[in-house]
């Protein structure tokens, strides 16, 4: 694999996908291939799960069947469009990836970490992020941003708690692995969380042209 994979992750209204446009623009300038993406998604059959994970209904998904189905649609993201692109040696720029799966699914479901690491052996073999953006805010304001949006998807329509899992499950990989993560303030303006994903630019042109 020659490309670089990013990943963006976060709580809900982050600004993951806003800052994921602005970030593939300046490494487009830069002449560099971008591939957007984001999970659970990115392919036809992949986005069909999506909607299965994210579509409010009466019955209440058991969270290991929550768990299989994010991996299903990862099996199907992974051959069809990020390992093709790494292998091109495109920079693939995905809006969320493993770490949200540890975070709602491990932080947020309780679901044992071991667990999730089996599955990601199995589904990604040793293919990891290169780099990951973690946009990290307090729960409240990014729920108000997701809320301004209108209805609420099945994960919007948990309580402030899981929300606080989430986003100190995020910190604690993040803490764990700091040469892989940057955090990033995403309270801040948009125009101050951008200048900040310059800072990362340099960094991340380094290792494309690596
Ligand atoms: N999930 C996903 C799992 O449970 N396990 C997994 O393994 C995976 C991969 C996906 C859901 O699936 C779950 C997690 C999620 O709940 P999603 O729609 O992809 O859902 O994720 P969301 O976080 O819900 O997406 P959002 O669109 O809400 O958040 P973003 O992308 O972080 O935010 P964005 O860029 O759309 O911005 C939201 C709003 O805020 C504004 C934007 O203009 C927009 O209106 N905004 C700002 N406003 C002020 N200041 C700033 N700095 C701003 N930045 C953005």
């Amino acid at each position: 694999m020659s490309g670089l994979f990013i990943t963006l992750e976060g709580p809900e209204g982050a600004g993951k996908s806003t800052n994921r446009e602005y970030l593939a623009a300046r490494l487009k300038e830069h002449g560099i291939e971008v591939v957007l993406s984001r999970e659970p998604g990115g392919t036809p059959l992949a986005e069909r799960i999506r909607e299965l994970l994210l579509t409010p209904s009466d019955e209440v998904m058991n969270s290991d069947t929550e768990l299989l189905l994010v991996f299903a649609a990862r099996a199907q993201h992974l051959a069809e469009v990020i390992r093709p692109a790494l292998r091109r040696g495109a920079v693939v720029l995905c809006d969320r990836f493993t770490d949200a799966t540890y975070a709602y699914q491990g932080g947020g479901r309780g679901l044992s970490e071991a667990r999730i690491a089996e599955l990601e052996r199995f589904v990604q073999g040793g293919l990891r992020p290169d780099l990951t953006l973690v946009f990290d805010l307090p729960v409240e304001v990014g729920l108000a941003r997701a809320a301004a949006r209108g209805r609420l998807d099945r994960f919007e329509q948990e309580g402030q708690g899981f929300f606080e899992a989430v986003r100190q499950a995020y910190l604690q990989r993040a803490t764990q692995a700091p040469e892989r993560y940057r955090v990033l303030d995403a309270a801040q303006s948009l125009e101050r969380v951008q200048r900040d994903i310059d800072a990362v630019l340099p960094l991340i042109l380094e290792r494309c042209r690596g």
